[in-house]
């Protein structure tokens, strides 16, 4: 499992954690909790011009400003849980060398097209201006576009020399056309098997990726320059390269492979060999990215691979569309974000929060967009009103009863025969979903679970039966534990750090998605833990004070 490496030009936001990152955890703790052999690989993305223009920004080196954000970047991550197996950096010796290595085996076998191109360049930095320091119309749909992509419009990669009134981004300048030598992969060489294998091998992505990927099969696929005029990145190995470098989107995709090199060589016992996962028919290869990074992920990595040789081919690429905040575009230079490490400042202890509700808002088909009025409604009606009010109820029935001791189950009735069948039901139907990469849904399903346990206790209500028939509170209670438990197995995907914390209150050690369903998971006169609350409410001003910051946001901006 991958997910895309972000640029290490900035900390990252609720956007990404959205769109990418959690997602890829739920489904690798997923897979984990099922016994799979995975290995989730990320890093951060520390080459190509957004890291430049950062560092040009602030009057620093890009070296300097990667090594800040990397930091930063992995501290968030590992904050908010995402388990990576490895996360490193494409400025790592081992990546320069595995992906200039990779370079040069295309190189030789011929599988590049050399190719002298007029090239913008501005007069005034005596530079080549690489695709994103060229702006201007897009040549389709007239809205402002990038050079290499349309981002704002219809989202078509683009050549810089495709748009109107091409302007350098630094200066302002008109640029002039000066002859440079590149070399291209020929993505057209490899259109006939793109549209086999996508098109007609791969009908069950989702459709915003299918459709992005027709739409670009559709039209004819032009070589592409895999090398830069540029002086921060790999060079290029090749005689006469000089001042050229590999174009970011060779080399990151690569940080894949390598960030696995990089952790099967250090721990080779434990997580075999690179080739192993990489290279083995048995692989199944999934990335995870923004819908953004389609084109890069479908078509153009692909190739490269296919190009070298051996490689597998991704088996899915659940992309998501992209988040807004407060009905507006989240946005680095406007500061229109919830940024991660500042969450966590105020927030402290409440990344299942944010994560629960990224999840039940996730950008799976549609855009879509957080509030900071739905994080707390859904805080408190959902994770406290009813999963943590379950939880609660049944454990401290079972302290005050039972002397925190799990009593003994009697003979079902069939009503809680129904509420165990509703259980095992729920299961096969978050399995489902996640299999499908419906977290959005199967969070949902998950959630069920704690309703059915709320409706379970108010219908039952052991609390009244206590003065008259102990041995039918001990099996609503006993059930209710049992039930308890299957939770902190099915949440654990999408909300670790609360299992972690209901399997200590429940003084349970090991728990399998296999078990999950099972009405015998603690067995009789266990002990449970110290009873504590799983969530907490979240106070109006709390919410307030995050509104408040992000009117004085846009007020600076319009000023
Ligand atoms: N850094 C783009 C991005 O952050 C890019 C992803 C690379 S994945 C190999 O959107
Ligand atoms: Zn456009």
């Amino acid at each position: 499992m991958t997910s895309a490496l972000p640029y290490a030009n900035g900390p990252v936001h609720i956007g990404h954690l959205a769109g990418v990152y959690v997602p890829a955890d739920i489904y690798v703790r997923y897979l984990r909790l099922k016994g799979e052999e995975v290995l989730f690989v990320g890093g951060s993305d520390e080459h190509g011009v957004p890291v430049t223009q950062r560092a040009r920004k602030e009057g620093i080196t890009p070296q300097d400003v990667v090594d800040r954000y990397h930091g930063i970047i992995k501290e968030s991550f590992k904050e908010f849980g995402i388990s990576f197996d490895v996360y490193s950096r494409t400025t790592s010796d081992v990546h320069h060398k595995f992906a200039s290595d990779f370079f040069r085996k295309l190189y030789d076998e011929g599988k590049l097209v050399e190719q002298s191109t007029q090239q913008f360049y501005d007069e005034k930095t005596e530079k080549f201006l690489t695709d994103r320091d060229v702006v201007g119309e897009c040549p389709y749909c007239h809205k402002q576009a990038y050079g290499n992509q349309c981002e704002e419009g219809c989202g078509r990669a683009l050549e810089p020399t495709e748009l109107i009134n091409p302007r350098s981004k630094e200066t302002g300048e008109t640029p002039i056309l000066k002859e440079t030598k590149n070399w291209y992969l020929p993505l057209n060489e490899y259109q006939q098997w793109l549209k086999e294998w996508i098109l007609e091998g791969h009908k069950e992505w989702r459709p915003n990726v299918y459709g992005q990927c027709k739409s670009w099969l559709d039209m004819d696929l032009q070589p592409r320059a895999m090398t830069r005029d540029l002086d921060w990145g790999i060079p290029v190995p090749v005689e006469g390269a000089d001042g050229k470098v590999l174009y970011v989107w060779f080399d990151a995709p690569i940080g894949y492979i390598s960030n696995t090199k990089e952790l099967c060589d250090k721990e080779p016992e434990k997580h075999g060999s690179w080739e192993q996962w990489w290279q083995s028919e048995d692989t199944r290869l999934v990335h995870f990215i923004g819908k953004d990074n389609i084109v890069f992920h479908c078509i153009i990595f692909p190739v490269m691979m296919k190009a070298h040789g051996k490689y597998v081919m991704p088996d899915n690429v659940p992309s998501n569309e992209f988040l807004n905040l407060e009905d507006d575009k989240i946005s680095t230079s406007r500061n229109w974000a919830v940024w991660l490490n500042e969450y966590l400042v105020d927030f402290p202890g409440k990344q299942d929060v944010l994560r629960y509700v990224l999840t039940a808002n996730a950008p799976e088909t549609k855009d879509n967009n957080f509030t900071w009025k739905d994080f707390q409604a859904r805080n408190n009606n959902e994770l406290v009103a009813v999963y943590g009010n379950f939880v609660n109820r049944a454990l401290v029935l079972t302290k005050k009863y039972f002397d925190g001791k799990v009593p003994a189950c009697g003979e079902l009735t069939d009503y809680d025969k129904s509420i165990v069948a509703e259980f095992v039901d729920v299961k096969g139907k978050v399995e489902n979903l996640l299999d499908q990469y419906k977290f959005r849904e199967a969070q949902k399903e998950a959630m069920e679970l704690a309703r059915i346990g709320n409706r379970y206790l108010a219908e039952t209500e052991p609390w009244k039966l206590a003065k008259t028939d102990m041995d039918r509170v001990a099996t609503i209670l006993n059930l209710s534990l049992q039930l308890v438990a299957n939770l902190s197995i099915v949440f654990e995907p999408f909300l670790p750090f609360s299992s972690k914390k209901l399997r200590e209150m429940l003084n349970l050690a090991s728990f399998e998605w296999t078990s999950l369903g099972s009405t015998e998971l603690l067995a009789e006169g266990h002990e449970l833990g110290e009873v504590g609350l799983l969530f907490e409410k979240i106070e109006d001003e709390t919410i307030q004070a995050q509104l408040d910051r992000l009117e004085r946001i846009k007020k600076e901006n319009e000023a």
